[in-house]
């Protein structure tokens, strides 16, 4: 299988952490998204990464699509729980990592498009977002605990968000999390897919 990516996105370091705790092995191909190739369009009509070449030329997208599909192939271990309770909780962890990192992504590309007449508002709005999320996860870090792809999205959103917007991360404010994400990056799969820029 091929996994369509960049080292610097945090949807497909999601998905590249949870292939590798799963033991699956991924052809990484590195894609310019200043020049979409035409193997990317074909595989996902919205031009965006990650997707999935499956060996008989399926493709899968996006991230959240790509990980039920991972954990479906192998129970070494389980990531995504196959009861409804526990499914649930999991997936909506990743919805929070994964929505950290579109509020992350949002504000950092309207200050770099805009350097000059940036959209205050809109950035303060993504950061109010950031903010609340971090203290979300900070108050609730015990629910990550166990491995699972619930932590493995909460990295990846964090991770982004100290990447690009570093300054909102109060390492006093989130003592729980901060120390979390020291003992989760020990993980070779975490350190080996820290955003390349
Ligand atoms: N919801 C999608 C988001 C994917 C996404 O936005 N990927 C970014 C890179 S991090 C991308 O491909 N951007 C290119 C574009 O939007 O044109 C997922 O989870 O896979």
């Amino acid at each position: 299988m091929k996994l369509l990516y960049t080292k610097r996105s945090p949807y497909a370091r999601k998905v590249r952490i949870l292939a590798l705790e799963k033991k699956i092995d991924l052809q990484l191909i590195d894609e310019d998204l200043t020049n979409k190739s035409k193997v990317l369009w074909d595989a996902n009509p919205l031009g965006k990464i990650p997707a999935l070449l499956l060996d008989d030329g399926q493709a899968i997208f996006d991230s959240p699509v790509i990980c039920q599909y991972l954990d479906g192939l192998n129970d070494s271990p389980i990531l995504i729980p196959r009861s409804s309770k526990e499914r649930l909780a999991v997936l909506q962890w990743e919805a929070i990592g994964d929505g950290l990192t579109d509020a992350s992504l949002a504000a950092y590309r309207e200050k770099l498009n805009h350097p000059n007449d940036v959209n205050a508002g809109f950035v303060a709005a993504q950061e109010v977002t950031i903010k609340q999320t971090l203290s979300y996860i900070n108050s609730n870090i015990k629910h990550l605990a166990a491995l699972s792809l619930a932590p493995i999205a909460v990295i990846a959103g964090v991770g982004y968000t100290q990447l690009r917007m570093g300054h909102l991360i109060d390492a006093k404010a989130y003592t729980d999390l901060m120390s979390w994400m020291n003992d989760f990056s020990k993980r070779p799969s975490v350190s080996s897919t820290v955003p390349v820029l």
